[in-house]
């Protein structure tokens, strides 16, 4: 086989190149490969400094993440950065793309960095609930400072090469397209200097700075292994010998990668790639151009909608039926994009940019000249009918006609339409222009070529999606349904809001049902109708509690929103309990979780087996992007493997649950969701 790697000279610097697509990630073959240039550059006095580069789109993105778990092939990347370092000869990195993890740590072994201005330098190891395990934790607060590496290694977001160069982490800014000559010269020039060694530099270590790190991020890292390991390693760099520090840090690898955090975190990651494959449509079909999108309706929904593609650089136009209606709807989204350019994530002539793009219009014809039309009205099955009839009539040949719909059916709306092949749902979730997660839906007749379309569209976006078959609430609020409806019968049963609450927010979530129902608005889906009260939800909707907007839903909230419990929403539930005559019983933490988690995990099997979800991990990459299961749990199929299936088949069935049968089928037979 032929190594990934090359080495070629130019005078007395050897150049290192490594070609291995997509992303130069550094398994064996190429750990091996800079191993032997390495020795080649230590063996031959002509040799005078190396250069270390990549071809393709980027320097090294990280360790080979498929390797881990399997024996280890020598050199590890550990022995490898230091014999990098250790060279006594100038090592330079030359970097372009993303210089992540592994590659990171590359970079920070050689004796000077050099990169491209739109490089970008992480330490991403957390977000696959790892450390960076070969001299990262020890290497970067000795290069770019103990800040600057608490940032990166406990966070995993990456900084420019603009920001790099300011840290310290890299010695000089190339031209663009110019990186290998400049990387030359710059080798050239510091021949025969001594080498500095990350390693050996000294470290300076305030522990207020740690204290107050630590404080400020504890709600974030809250349930998390890998941030709290890394910052106690940073710390550890104080006054410690680098060669003790990188022992600690090889036994905190260990045990993290060993843990199911990082198992969980490294399915999603895989989980997130596979969704994009759609079965049954071959990856090279020609996709639709989609050049101008329209979208209908320009309320929150229609507006965040409509963000996505103005941040992307596609042209909009938004259709509302009433002028008020269009101008409150546009100045939502300027002052939406304004809020952020404030935050300094955007500079007023980006935001100035997107505007532009934006035909606000009351002339629903002018969806003639779109490509993609994305219905956002509110839900009801007659007018989306109508709509739909409508744009048959307006939209060109081969246009895509999308619902964005949380819950109805597309067939039925497909149906309205001379054109169903071109019909599909594309449901986003609030508010759309942040939310990672969408849910495309599949209609019966829905063409290839849209289904691939929409997946492309969707990365040109930035979202994470993920293909659903047409059925009530598609996956994710399919799966919410049961835990819902479990969630305010015990409510009747014995517990209380915050005791429900509390046992979902201790798993992970941000929140739990009762504070997302205040969070959302408890008079969503009511019917208004004081006369009418037919559970709690209707009986707080009816006496105005509708959650946060009213400082009173299922719990009181002061000024801050801070929430506290609700004496009137206790004397509310105990009525109801009385009135329907429920039995009273003291609510296990066990049974919450049976009743809450185990339901949604039985329900995803329902879903699974009804293949309205490609694959178990479309499942949990619904619920870790649309919904704030914790990643570090995996998403509710892959917790569920973990937690084992015969445990959750027993739990179901203690409460009286029907299992579904594929949950029971792969329970019996010892099998997982996910393989
Ligand atoms: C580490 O370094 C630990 C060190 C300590 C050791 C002791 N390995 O994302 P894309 C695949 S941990 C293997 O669609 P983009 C990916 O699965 C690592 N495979 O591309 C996909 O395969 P598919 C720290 C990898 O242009 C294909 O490449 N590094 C790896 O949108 C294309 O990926 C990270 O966590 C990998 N490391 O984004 C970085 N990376 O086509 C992870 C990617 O078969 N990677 N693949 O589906 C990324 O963030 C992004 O891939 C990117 C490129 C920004 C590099």
């Amino acid at each position: 086989m032929t190594s990934p790697i090359t080495t070629t000279r130019q005078g007395d610097v050897l150049i290192i190149t490594s070609d291995n697509p997509p992303v130069n990630a550094l398994g064996a073959a190429v750990r091996q490969g800079i191993q032997a240039g390495i020795q080649e550059a230590k063996g031959d006095d002509g040799i005078k400094a190396v250069v270390i580069t990549c071809a393709g789109k980027t320097f090294f993105a990280g360790a080979d993440i498929t390797e881990f778990g399997k024996p280890m092939q020598e050199p590890s990347l550990p022995v490898l950065v230091d014999e990098i370092e250790a060279l006594d000869k100038p090592v330079i990195a030359a970097v372009h793309g993303t210089a992540l993890g592994g590659g990171c740590e590359v970079a920070l072994a050689s004796h000077y960095r050099i990169a491209v201005p739109s490089a970008k330098f992480g330490l991403p190891e957390v977000k696959l609930g790892i450390l960076p395990g070969a001299g990262g934790t020890q290497r970067m607060p000795r290069v770019a400072g103990v800040e600057t590496a608490l940032e990166m290694a406990t966070k995993g977001d990456p900084i420019s090469a603009e920001q790099a160069k300011a840290a310290g982490l890299v010695d000089r800014l190339a031209t663009e397209g110019n990186l290998l000559a400049d990387a030359v010269a710059f080798a050239q020039e510091v021949i025969g200097k001594p080498v500095s060694r990350s390693s050996e530099r000294p470290v300076t270590v305030d522990p207020a700075v740690f204290e107050g790190f630590r404080a400020k991020n504890a709600k974030r890292f809250r349930g998390m292994d890998a941030p709290n390991t890394i910052m106690d390693l940073i710390e550890q760099t104080a006054g410690k010998p680098y060669a003790e520090g990188v022992q600690a840090e090889r036994m905190g690898f260990m045990k993290l990668i060993m843990g199911t955090q990082s198992a969980a975190l490294r399915h999603i990651f895989f989980a997130e790639r596979k969704a994009a494959k759609i079965d049954g449509i071959a990856e090279d079909i020609a996709l639709r151009d989609i050049k101008r999108v329209g979208v209908i309706g320009a309320g929150t929904m229609g507006g965040g909608i409509s963000m996505n593609f103005l941040s992307a650089g596609i042209p909009v136009t938004i259709v509302e039926m009433a002028q008020d209606a269009l101008d409150r709807g546009t100045g939502v989204m300027r002052k939406n994009y304004e809020a952020t350019a404030a935050k300094g994530r955007m500079t007023a002539e980006q935001v100035e940019g997107a505007m532009g793009l934006l035909n606000p219009t009351l002339d629903f014809g002018a969806l003639g000249e779109c490509d993609l039309i994305i219905e956002a009205v509110y839900e009801n099955m007659d007018v989306k009918k109508e709509i739909f009839g409508k744009l048959d009539q307006v939209a060109k040949p081969g246009a895509i006609l999308a619902s964005n719909t949380s819950y109805l059916n597309i067939d039925e709306i497909a149906a309205a339409t001379s054109r169903p092949q071109d019909v599909l749902g594309l449901h986003f979730f609030s508010p759309a222009n942040v939310m990672k997660l969408l849910e495309i839906v599949r209609g019966a007749k829905t063409a290839d070529d849209v289904l691939a379309t929409a997946m492309a569209v969707s990365k040109k976006i930035r979202k994470v999606a993920v293909i659903a078959g047409v059925c009530y609430g598609f996956i994710g609020n399919r799966m919410l349904m049961p835990r819902q409806v479990e969630a305010n019968k015990m409510l009747l049963e014995g517990a209380t809001p915050e005791q429900i609450d509390k046992v979902h927010v201790a798993f992970g979530m941000p929140m739990g049902p009762f504070q997302m129902a205040d969070l959302a608005g408890v008079d969503i889906g009511w019917h208004r109708d004081p006369n009418r009260i037919e559970n709690i939800r209707d009986a707080l909707a009816a006496e105005g509690r509708w959650g946060q907007k009213k400082n009173a839903g299922f719990y009181d909230y002061d000024e801050k929103r801070s929430p506290s419990n609700s004496p009137r929403v206790a004397e509310l539930i105990a009525e109801w309990r009385e009135k329907l005559g429920v039995p009273q019983h003291e609510i296990t933490e066990e049974e919450i979780v049976v009743r809450t988690l185990y339901t949604m995990v039985n329900e995803g099997a329902l879903i699974l087996a009804e293949k309205m979800a490609q694959r178990a991990s479309d499942i949990d990459v619904v619920w870790v992007y649309g919904y704030g299961w914790p990643p570090y749990r995996g998403g509710p199929m892959f917790w569920a493997d973990t937690e084992g299936l015969k445990k959750i088949v027993e739990g179901l069935e203690k409460y009286g649950f029907e299992v579904a049968p594929l949950l029971r089928e792969k329970a019996e037979k010892g099998e997982k969701f996910n393989k």
